[in-house]
Order: structure tokens, then C-alpha cells, then sequence
């Protein structure tokens, strides 16, 4: 039996004081898999510190291969389900003398239906009934560590990490203590994460070794993660022949690249079989990439594609590719409509163990944003749906954000406009996609800085594995896996995660027009922080209105839509009103046809009505706090000072801007400063 306890915080969704049952049921592998004894040891090893309980019966843990040798009662039930696991799906069922029984479609799936279980327990998975069958929407469920090797000047060890160190990687090498990765792969393997990309995209110089002279790192965290069914990637440098192998070129199509691609990969895997494959960021902020030999994208992610593809290692390339040096003054550029444009015209190219990876939006994980279009309009390449975990643009680790919010709405999208499939089911139902997020954890004591943030990881694994989940199962669900306390606690943690969304946008940029960021860091207000800058990310705000022209008038953004999403973007009447801004340019006494007020009071009004969203969310929290262990309870605080007086700035800023630029006052009479 493992003596070595779990390593996180009170408040984590692993919490063995919330979960009585673990002492309830004594675990008994059956088969032999590694990943079956695992899960026994897990729970096992979180009983140790759960509440003493009476024993019920047996948790059996096993295989559909192996489900015969159970007994009679557990093996039927398990068996007649409708239909039968997918692969590392399982099936839970509960027998007539009490005795539970996980029986995975795979041994992965063991692992998966046990650790459900052990989250949730018994009641509140079969609620009920007498079996569940749960299999994943998408095979690829993974994680991208923005992590470096050794800290960045500016970035730190974790690019837009706002939870602390690296939980990897420790001046060049590994973190002393291992055990925190072991307990890390345990926390993913919980929500059925199976892949996780080690380090940072923008691949620097010592973290382009990671391919050579430091695979050993690799190897080391490879072998911790496969522990919990994680499959290891890397990023890797596009110029790495170059940099690391001494090339005089990096082009796609020089046969020398090509064998420097290929022997690397075949060493690559002599130490790591079974390797995930490469992450890429080309021709993206300054990274080298196919362009500087005027070759395409299809040419550079075939390149990699070829050498992993003996291994059967995958490309993720990502398609987050702009120009980032552009002119202001140049009205006729549209960054929105970079990664189209690119990437488009190379649909059916790409090898097929080629995945382009392709942020939730056009632009860069904005509180509000329409779907790429890119990701509706490839069919012939696999697909990767990219989101962002750490809440770079959506409050760090200070401001209460529940992402989870935000990707329903990205998976619920109709993806043809015409009442049919959802972008959910279109990527389910389209050949090996996946769906990838930045991490957003560290070495903190709770992982993600702001213990709300945990419950963004957690809902990105609920939703990876069942992109048709709803948002106020998976907040319950984390409040009441994470906290020891009464009902009314559950409830107001809840309440503010599915409020807090609503809350965050209403105080910051309006109507989905986006940024006014401080540059750089990206936390808090700063207008036109990138108005005049080259990254392409403007307003346009001027004394008569505000906001972008995508419309054929304009950028002609909108056209790269499927026609009957084309149309209503288009169209001012039928745009969603908080997409308003990134679509139109509007005069200020323009009256919104959705809310019925001029523009200039919708943004007053949002902005007000954020900054009380904000108050009422912390009022809520002082109504439970003194349930919530000490630590927790003061860091929390803590945070919620901080998103006080960032909504504040906030309101008043985007209000004084609007009022000093429209010379219009608040028709409410509330406090504007001029
Ligand atoms: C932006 C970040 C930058 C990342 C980039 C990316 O500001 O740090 O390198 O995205 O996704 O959001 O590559």
C-alpha cells in the first residue's frame, strides 16, 4: 500500500474529507494492467486521509476483457448496457449485495471510470441507477505547458503563469520533488486528461535541447505522466537544424533538413517510445517557420509529419499565425482574418498525422469572441480546438473567471447557421480531432493560484471528455468535490463561478470589440494601450464611435463564414449584441437593436453593472467563507480585494474614455469622471 499521501491543498477536487465513501469500499484490480493496479493505489492512497466509514462492499476494477470472473450480478449488469464502451470509456455498476464494479473498455478506461468515481462517489455518479456507461467525445484530450526550461526574462518560468514555478522544469533542470508530477498526472488523469505538452511554444534556446542534448528531462516526465495514462509532446523549435544542428538552412524542402528531422525523431524516440509527437509555433511573433524559405505551412508540418510518422507521432501545428509587425495607420489589414487566409487554401494537404491547432477565436482567448471560421471551414485536415486555461485576457489569477462559461458557447456554436450540428458534435463526428488547452498551473500551493481557477482545469477535463456538458453540473460538481460544508456553501459557489463570466466582461472592453489591455502583462485596463501599436489589435475608437468594420464594408472578415453565419454577423439587426463591436464600427447614439439604448449607454451600463456583479459575488462569498479552511479563506479574500479594484479601474476608465471621446453624458446620472 502506497504510504505517500497526496501532496495538494484542502480545496482541490481531490479532496479525500470530502469523500466518505473511499473508506467505504476496499478496491480489487482484476486483469493485472499497470493502469488497473494504479487505480487501486489511488484510491487506496486518498483513503488513507478520507473520513473512517463503514464497509460497504468491494470496488472492483477491471477490464471488459476480464469482466467474466466478476460476479454473476456485476458481470450482467456491466454487460447489458446498450451500447459498450468506446475506447478508454468504462462502464460503473453497483451489484444487489452493495459491491461496486469499474469495468473499462480498455484499461484506460478503468482508470478513468474509477477516478470519476472516486471524485464524485457512488450516489452522485449512478444517481440512481444501477450502471453508467461514460465514454470520451475526443480521443486527444491534452494540455499545453507554457513552461521554460530556465526563466524567461520577461515570462518568467511559465509564459502567462500566474500559479507560481514550473511544476516540470527548475533552472535548467528538474524540480527537485518529483512526487508533486506524480500527484500533477494523478489531478489530470482525474478528469481524463491523456496528453500533456511539456514547454513553452515560443521554443527558446535552451528549451529547443529538450530534442537533444536534454531529452533526458523528457524521458524522466514521461515516465511519471505514462504512470496516469499521459502521453509526453514537445514543442519544438522549427529551426532547430539550425540552432541545434548546425544546418545553414531550416527549409522544408532541403533534403538535409529532412534527414536532420528524421534521425533526431528516430533518437527522440529510442529514448521515449511512446512520445505524443511536436507541438509547432511557425512563422508566428517572431518564431521562424516555412515562410522564411517562401515555402507554406503544409510544407513545414509535413516535414515534421514524415519523421514522427514511423513512430506514429503527430504534428499539432499551430495555426495562431499573424502579422505582428503591422502599420495602424494601415486600415485595410485584419488580423481576425490571418489564420483563414494562411491556412484555408492548404485544406486536404497536410499529412495525416498532421493536427492544425486553432485558437477558440480569430484573434487571441478575448473574454468574448466569435468562433474561427478556420475551424468551420477546414474539412479535409484534422482538426485541434485550441482554449486557453490560464486566464491571460480573463483576469489572471485575481479576477474570478469560470471559463467553462465561455466554451459552451464555443461548442455550442450551430455550426452552419441552420439549426444543425454544433460545433461539438461537428468535431466529434469529423475524422481524429482533438481538443488541446494552456495550462494554467504551477507550483502554488493550490496549483492555480486563485482556488477558483481550479475550477477552470476542472471543467476543461469535464468538457474534453464530454464537450455537451453543461457549465452548472461541472461548477457543482467541482464545489462539492473540493469543499466540506453545507449546502448553502455548494450553492454560493456555484452561483458566483456561473455569474462570473457575465461579470468580468461587463467591466472590461465592450460589446466583444477586445483588449484595451495593459500592454505587455495584459491584467487591467489600459485603452488605447494597443491602439498604435503593430500587433493589430485596434478599436478604432474616435470622437463619433467605436469599434471594428468586418463587413464587406470593411475588412470583409465576415465572408469567411459559412453563409448564413456571414449573413447574421453581417447584418446589425441580427448580429448577438455582444459581438456588436468586433463586427461593426458604430456611432455612439447608434440605438442597439437587441437592448434598445444607444451604444454609449450600453457601455455605461455594462460597466456599472459589472463592477455591482462583482460586489454581489463578493458578498455572496462573505455569506460562506467561515466554511472554507483558513488558508483558502484568506487567500480568496484576497483575491477578491484585488478584482474590486480591478473592475473599478476598469469601469472608470472605459466610461471616462467614452465620455471625454463622445462628449455624451450618462443618461443615469452616475458618477463619470471627465
Ligand atoms: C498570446 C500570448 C503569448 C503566446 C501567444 C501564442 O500573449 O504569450 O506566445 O499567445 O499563443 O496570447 O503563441
Amino acid at each position: 500500500m502506497p504510504a505517500r499521501p497526496f501532496t495538494t491543498s484542502s480545496s482541490m477536487w481531490l479532496e479525500p474529507a470530502t469523500k466518505p465513501w473511499l473508506n467505504a469500499y476496499t478496491p480489487r484490480p482484476i486483469g493485472g494492467d499497470e493502469l488497473i493496479e494504479r487505480a487501486a493505489d489511488d484510491w487506496r492512497r486518498l483513503a488513507a486521509s478520507a473520513p473512517p466509514a463503514r464497509g460497504i462492499g468491494e470496488l472492483l476494477i477491471t477490464t471488459l476483457e476480464y469482466a467474466s470472473v466478476l460476479p454473476p450480478t456485476l458481470y450482467g449488469a456491466a454487460c447489458a448496457v446498450a451500447a459498450p464502451p468506446a475506447p478508454e470509456g468504462y462502464v460503473v455498476t453497483r451489484g444487489n449485495a452493495g459491491d461496486l464494479a469499474v469495468v473499462g473498455a480498455d484499461a484506460a478506461g478503468a482508470l478513468y471510470g474509477t477516478l470519476r468515481l472516486l471524485v464524485l462517489g457512488p450516489e452522485a455518479l449512478l444517481g440512481g441507477k444501477k450502471t453508467v456507461v461514460s465514454s470520451p467525445d475526443l480521443s486527444l484530450r491534452m494540455l499545453d505547458h507554457w513552461d521554460n526550461l530556465v526563466p524567461h526574462p520577461v515570462m518568467g518560468t511559465i509564459e502567462r503563469g500566474y500559479a507560481g514555478d514550473s511544476v516540470f522544469f527548475e533552472n535548467g533542470d528538474l524540480v527537485p520533488d518529483t512526487d508533486r508530477i506524480d500527484d500533477y498526472g494523478l489531478l489530470l488523469a482525474s478528469i481524463g486528461i491523456n496528453a500533456v505538452c511539456l514547454n513553452n511554444v515560443n521554443v527558446h534556446a535552451t528549451e529547443a535541447t529538450l530534442v537533444g542534448e536534454r531529452l533526458d528531462l523528457v524521458r524522466a516526465i514521461a515516465d511519471i505522466l505514462r504512470r496516469h495514462n499521459i502521453t509526453t509532446f514537445v514543442s519544438v523549435d522549427f529551426a532547430a537544424p539550425m540552432t541545434l544542428g548546425g544546418l545553414a538552412t531550416c527549409d522544408p524542402l532541403d533534403e538535409s533538413v529532412e534527414r536532420w528531422w528524421r534521425e533526431t525523431t528516430d533518437r527522440v524516440y529510442s529514448v521515449v517510445p511512446d512520445l505524443g509527437g511536436y507541438v509547432v509555433k511557425a512563422d508566428s511573433e517572431g518564431r521562424p517557420g516555412p515562410f522564411d524559405y517562401g515555402r507554406d505551412h503544409a510544407d513545414g508540418a509535413n516535414l515534421l509529419a514524415a519523421a514522427l510518422a514511423p513512430h506514429g507521432g503527430l504534428v499539432m501545428w499551430r495555426c495562431f499565425v499573424y502579422n505582428h509587425r503591422q502599420d495602424w495607420r494601415d486600415r485595410t489589414l485584419d488580423r481576425a482574418r490571418a489564420a483563414y487566409d494562411h491556412f484555408m487554401p492548404l485544406d486536404g494537404r497536410f499529412a495525416d498525422n498532421v493536427l492544425l491547432q486553432i485558437k477558440h477565436g480569430p484573434l487571441d482567448f478575448q473574454v468574448r469572441e466569435p468562433v474561427s471560421p478556420l475551424l468551420l471551414g477546414l474539412r479535409e485536415t484534422r482538426v485541434a480546438l485550441e482554449l486557453q486555461i490560464a486566464q491571460e485576457y480573463t483576469g489572471h489569477a485575481w479576477d474570478t473567471y469560470f471559463l467553462p462559461t465561455a466554451w459552451r458557447e464555443v461548442l455550442e456554436l450551430d455550426v452552419a447557421g441552420d439549426g444543425g450540428a454544433d460545433l461539438g458534435r461537428d468535431l466529434v463526428d469529423r475524422r481524429g480531432s482533438a481538443i488541446v488547452a494552456v495550462a494554467g498551473v504551477g507550483r502554488d500551493w493550490n496549483w492555480t493560484g486563485n482556488t477558483f481557477s481550479q475550477a477552470n482545469l476542472y471543467g476543461y477535463g469535464r468538457l474534453a471528455w464530454d464537450l455537451h456538458e453543461g457549465t452548472q453540473t461541472i461548477a457543482q460538481e467541482w464545489a462539492i468535490a473540493s469543499f466540506t460544508g453545507d449546502a448553502d456553501l455548494h450553492e454560493a459557489l456555484t452561483r458566483i463561478l456561473l455569474r462570473s463570466r457575465e461579470a468580468y466582461e461587463n467591466y472590461t472592453a465592450p460589446l466583444g470589440v477586445g483588449f484595451m489591455v495593459t500592454p505587455g502583462g495584459h491584467y487591467g485596463p489600459n485603452i488605447d494601450g494597443y491602439e498604435y501599436s503593430p500587433w493589430g489589435t485596434y478599436h478604432f475608437a474616435d470622437r463619433d464611435g467605436v469599434g471594428v468594420d468586418r463587413t464587406p464594408t470593411g475588412s470583409g472578415y465576415t465572408e469567411q463564414y459559412p453563409p448564413a453565419l456571414a449573413a447574421r454577423y453581417r447584418s446589425l439587426e441580427d448580429c448577438p449584441e455582444r459581438l456588436l463591436l468586433f463586427f461593426h464600427h458604430l456611432r455612439y447614439d447608434q440605438v442597439l437593436p437587441q437592448s434598445g439604448v444607444t451604444l454609449i449607454q450600453r457601455i455605461y451600463d455594462t460597466h456599472f453593472e459589472g463592477v455591482e456583479q462583482v460586489r454581489a459575488m463578493r458578498r455572496d462569498w462573505e455569506t460562506v467563507r467561515e466554511q472554507v479552511p483558513e488558508g483558502t479563506r484568506t487567500d480568496v479574500d484576497r483575491r477578491w480585494q484585488a478584482q474590486e479594484h480591478n473592475a473599478i479601474e476598469w469601469r472608470d476608465q472605459v466610461c471616462t474614455y467614452f465620455l471625454r471621446h463622445s462628449g455624451i453624458a450618462d443618461a443615469a446620472g452616475r458618477t463619470v469622471y471627465p
